[in-house]
């Protein structure tokens, strides 16, 4: 006689039944991160840098006065880690904004 399980009604652990053993993984599924870089520039007005990253990263003007000289400094530097749909957003606010400025600050998204 098969044996019928409802959710109410669980089988048990182990009572001895032939079979593969397997283990239910629990699924606590995450999305893909993709790093916001921001890249240096000759040109762009260090307070533009420093502007942006606390418009559209939400970022206090300290810290972004740290990251914008890291930049400057090191080439580039992760301004965030978000979802693939977050990262392109804010990197085309990015871009549009400085375009509009005219000034040529690069932004990028990398897979974490
Ligand atoms: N290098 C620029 C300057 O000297 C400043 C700058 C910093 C530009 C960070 C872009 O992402 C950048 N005016």
């Amino acid at each position: 006689m098969t044996k019928h399980y409802s959710a109410a009604n669980q089988p048990p652990e182990d009572e001895g039944e032939i079979g593969v053993a397997t283990k239910v993984k629990p699924q606590t599924a995450r999305p893909p991160l993709y790093k916001v870089l921001m890249l240096n520039d000759d040109y762009t007005p260090m307070e533009f840098v420093v502007h942006v990253l606390q418009r559209f990263f939400g970022i206090d003007e300290a810290l972004a006065a740290k990251i914008m000289m890291t930049v400057h400094l090191k080439g580039v530097a992760v301004v965030g880690v978000f979802t693939h749909e977050i990262a392109e957003t804010k990197v085309t606010q990015v871009m549009d904004y400085a375009q509009r400025h005219q000034h040529p600050l690069q932004c990028t998204l990398e897979k974490e």
